[in-house]
C-alpha cells in the first residue's frame, strides 16, 4: 500500500466512520447566571496559543497532504477557509514530503493560499530534529505540531511497532526548531502522566486530541482484514483529558498552553473545553465533513455561526473574554466526574471558583 493511497483512504474512512464517540461534554454544565452584567458586543474571543495571539479560540486541526492532487485540493480549500475566518490551520503529517519531494506541493499550497495566516507544520514523533525543521521551513510555519499516535500505528496493518525514545526525540525537536512545539494526540487523549513527561522536557503547548471524535481505530480497522476491535473504544475522552492535563500543568501555573480537541462539533463543546482549562479548541473531522458534504462557502458560514454562538454562551455566563470563561464555574457529572474522582483530580476546583 502506497503512502499516498493511505492518505486518501483516511479521508474516505474518516467520513464513513464519523464522530460517534462520547467526548464527555454532556457531563459538563455551566452554572447559570441571571445577572451576567455583560453585553454581547463586549465579548472578546481573542486568545493565545503559546505566545501566538489569535482572534478566535478555534483552529483547523491536522488532516492531510501527501496524496497528490486530491489532497492538495483539500488543503487549498481548508487554507481558504482558515484565511477567510482568520483562524489557524494545521497541515497533515509532512513525512510524505520529506520522503518524496514530489508531494511537497500538496502541503505548500497551505501557505500559498494563506500567506498571512497562522499555519502549523506537522510531523510524527519518529521525526529527527532536522526533518522537523525542514517541515517548518516548507510551510514557513508559526508553530510545529508533533503527533503521538501509538494506537493508530498498532491498528494500521503497515504501522510502526517501535516506540522507544519518542520523548527524547521530541526534546531534541523542541530545542532545534525555531518555533513553538505543540505535542498532540490524534483521538486517544492524554493523561496527567503524559503531560508530566512533556512538561519535563519543556513542551510549551499540549493538544489533548481526546477520544470522542474521529476514531482512528475504526478508520484503520476498516483497512485491515482481521479487526483489532478492542481498540475501537480505547482512549481518554476529550473533556476528561483536558482536566487531566490541566491538573498536571496549569493548576500549578507551569505556563503550558492546553488545546482541546477530539470530537469538537459545536460552540458549546468549545466553551466547555475552555472552561476546563483550554485556551482554544481544534476541529478536524467536523470541518472535513462540512467541506465534503456542504462545500466551502457553507463551511465558512458554519464556522462564523459557531463563533457567534460562542459569544452568546460567553454572555450567558458573564465571561467577556477567554480568561474569564476559563474561570467560569462548571459542574462535572457522570462518567467524567467518576473518572476524575478516581484519578484524584478535583472537580470541586471547577465547581466553586
Ligand atoms: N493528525 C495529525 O497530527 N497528523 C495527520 O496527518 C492527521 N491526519 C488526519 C487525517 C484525517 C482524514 C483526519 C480526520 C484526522 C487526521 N489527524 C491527523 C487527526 C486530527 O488532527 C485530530 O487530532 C483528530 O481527528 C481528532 O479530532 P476530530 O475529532 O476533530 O477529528
Amino acid at each position: 500500500m502506497s503512502r499516498a493511497k493511505r492518505k486518501l483512504e483516511h479521508i474516505e474512512h474518516a467520513l464513513s466512520t464519523g464522530q460517534t464517540g462520547n467526548a464527555g461534554f454532556d457531563d459538563i454544565r455551566f452554572v447559570h447566571r441571571s445577572l451576567p452584567d455583560v453585553n454581547v458586543s463586549d465579548i472578546s474571543l481573542s486568545t493565545f496559543i503559546g505566545e501566538l495571539e489569535i482572534s478566535s479560540p478555534i483552529f483547523i486541526n491536522a488532516m492531510t497532504g501527501g496524496g497528490g492532487k486530491a489532497t492538495e485540493g483539500i488543503n487549498q480549500q481548508l487554507a481558504e477557509i482558515a484565511a477567510e475566518v482568520k483562524i489557524p490551520i494545521a497541515s497533515g503529517s509532512q513525512m510524505s514530503a520529506i520522503k518524496n519531494e514530489s508531494e511537497k506541493p500538496s502541503y505548500e499550497i497551505i501557505r500559498k493560499t494563506n500567506p498571512n495566516g497562522v499555519v502549523f507544520a506537522n510531523v510524527g514523533s519518529e521525526a529527527t530534529a532536522e526533518q522537523a525543521e525542514a517541515c517548518v521551513d516548507m510551510l514557513e510555519a508559526d508553530a510545529l505540531q508533533v503527533h503521538l499516535n501509538v494506537i493508530q500505528e498498532l491498528v494500521m496493518p503497515e504501522g510502526d511497532r517501535e516506540f522507544k525514545g519518542a520523548l527524547n526525540r521530541i526534546e531534541k525537536i523542541v530545542s532545534k526548531v525555531p518555533v513553538p512545539v505543540i505535542v498532540k494526540e490524534v483521538g486517544y487523549g492524554m493523561g496527567k502522566e503524559t503531560a508530566a513527561k512533556l512538561n519535563s522536557i519543556g513542551v510549551p503547548i499540549i493538544d489533548v486530541g481526546g477520544f470522542g471524535g474521529t476514531n482512528f481505530s475504526k478508520i484503520e480497522n476498516s483497512r485491515r482484514e482481521q479487526s483489532y476491535s478492542f481498540f475501537n473504544e480505547w482512549g481518554i475522552p476529550t473533556a476528561v483529558s483536558i482536566a487531566e492535563v490541566n491538573a498536571q500543568v496549569s493548576h500549578e501555573n507551569r505556563g503550558v498552553t492546553i488545546l482541546g480537541s477530539g470530537g469538537i462539533k459545536t460552540a458549546s463543546h468549545i466553551a466547555k473545553s475552555i472552561a476546563l482549562g483550554a485556551n482554544a479548541a481544534g476541529m478536524a473531522g467536523t470541518v472535513l465533513k462540512w467541506l465534503q458534504l456542504e462545500g466551502l462557502e457553507r463551511t465558512i458560514d458554519r464556522l462564523y455561526d459557531v463563533l457567534e454562538e460562542l459569544r452568546m454562551i460567553m454572555t450567558a455566563v458573564g465571561a467577556s473574554n477567554i480568561g474569564a470563561l476559563q474561570k467560569a464555574p462548571i459542574i462535572l457529572l457522570g462518567e467524567t466526574k467518576d473518572w476524575l474522582d478516581t484519578r484524584n483530580i478535583s472537580t470541586n476546583y471547577y465547581s466553586n471558583r
